[in-house]
């Protein structure tokens, strides 16, 4: 008998004479159904490592629409305000489960410049170090440049904005969102990871930015990202959307947020530097199923097993994908709701993108509930969703 182990970064190894009774444990392999049956026949079994699994309840999700941080960055005027107390609040009650934060918002800024913005609901980076020492804290995911929230003027946009102290923000907390999400990794507490989500930087009818184009404004894009990650040193992960808070993103489908990547990727020389964050309520609102948007970003090389996890009402919503103009229908509204809600094919379709994801090959699967509690108790919401995400996982992993 042959067995081939495809490990997690693809390679086959072809192994013979091995005795899987005693490996299977050892490298903690499960048999996936279907590959096994239809290989059997010819004596060769294959084997897929199933990857860890990581959840995340980002700590913007324990405040209501009105003050989240991604919207309107407002101090907390309902739920737990302190970003110190949800921090302990999801340590306490959701062992092993991670977190993420939004510069200012979340976590302060320690740009001298930028600090009258720090909402004073946020945990100091010092605090937050000393917290994961003495073991308080949730591992930290990602730390993010904030889409900015209440600045004065930031409706013209970010990296595209016309004021260039903008501009100059833009650019300096994105650094220092990489900064501090590398020195969390590398102390062990957390996994360095960025997401970017244009969020203004998008065309709006009523409020223009810098770009005279749809062109020009990907040009400009793909220019301030392909300077900003030239050194290589970590990935950011593209979070797009079809459209809000403007009109029409520019990378308002799955497929031209591949195309971005691929752009910003091979800017700085080929190794990837962009990938996608895969929020699945922004594909659905943006006409496109899960499974598709999952089998999209495998193959394009661009899945590191990070994304959004949550559910919407699929929309009827068709654009050229050369220009990113509606051809047919609207966007749906985004109400991220959790895992799973929405109907049977919802779920069916999610379950069957959770089983691509299982077997994409990477090493591990960190789910992030983005998720908009909407007055319900955040806790309750987040663990609907995280069950409902298990039962998918579990069914998929027989
Ligand atoms: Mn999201």
């Amino acid at each position: 008998m042959i067995l081939v182990l495809l490990s997690y970064k693809q390679d086959i190894i072809v192994l013979e004479g091995f005795r899987p009774e005693r490996r299977r444990s050892h490298l903690r392999i499960r048999f996936i159904g279907h590959t096994i049956s239809r290989c059997a026949g010819k004596g060769v079994i294959i084997l897929v490592e199933i990857p860890n699994v990581v959840h995340s309840f980002p700590t913007w999700t324990m405040s209501r629409r009105p003050t989240h941080s991604k919207f309107g960055g407002k101090p907390t005027d309902s739920g737990i305000a302190s970003v110190a107390t949800r921090l302990h609040t999801i340590n306490k009650e959701c062992p092993g489960v991670g977190t993420s934060l939004h510069l200012l918002f979340e976590l302060a800024t320690d740009n001298p410049k930028y600090a009258k913005l720090n909402s004073p609901d946020a945990i100091t980076m010092a605090d937050l170090l000393a917290l994961l020492g003495k073991g308080e804290c949730p591992q930290i995911m990602a730390v993010i440049a904030p889409a900015f929230g209440d600045i004065p003027g930031i409706e013209y946009g970010a990296i595209l904005s016309p004021d260039p102290e903008i501009r100059a923000m833009a650019k300096a907390l994105h650094e220092e969102a990489r900064d501090k999400t590398r020195q969390l990794r590398d102390a062990g507490f957390g996994k360095g990871l960025n997401i970017w989500w244009p969020a203004y930087d998008s065309w709006s009818e009523r409020y223009r930015n810098m770009a005279t184009s749809d062109n020009g404004a990907w040009d400009m894009l793909v220019d301030f990202w392909s300077n900003h990650l030239s050194d290589h040193d970590g990935l950011v992960h593209l979070e797009w959307k079809p459209s809000v808070p403007g009109d029409r993103d520019y990378i308002n489908s799955v497929r031209r947020a591949i195309e971005f990547c691929l752009d910003v990727n091979s800017a700085v020389g080929g190794e990837p530097v962009m990938v996608i964050n895969h929020e699945w309520a922004h594909g659905l609102i943006g006409g496109t199923s899960v499974f598709d948007c999952t089998r999209l970003i495998i193959e394009a090389g661009l899945f590191t097993g990070f994304c959004h996890a949550n559910s919407a009402e699929k929309a009827v919503f068709i654009v050229d994908e050369e220009t990113g103009q509606p051809l047919l229908g609207t966007p749906g509204d985004d109400k991220d709701w959790p895992v799973g809600v929405g109907g049977d094919d919802i779920w069916a379709d999610q379950q069957a993108a959770v089983g691509l994801m299982l077997r994409s090959g990477v090493p591990e699967l960190i789910f992030e509930h983005d998720l908009d509690p909407a007055g319900t108790d955040p806790e309750e919401y987040f663990e609907t969703s995280r069950i409902n995400l298990d039962r998918m996982i579990s069914a998929e992993s027989k």
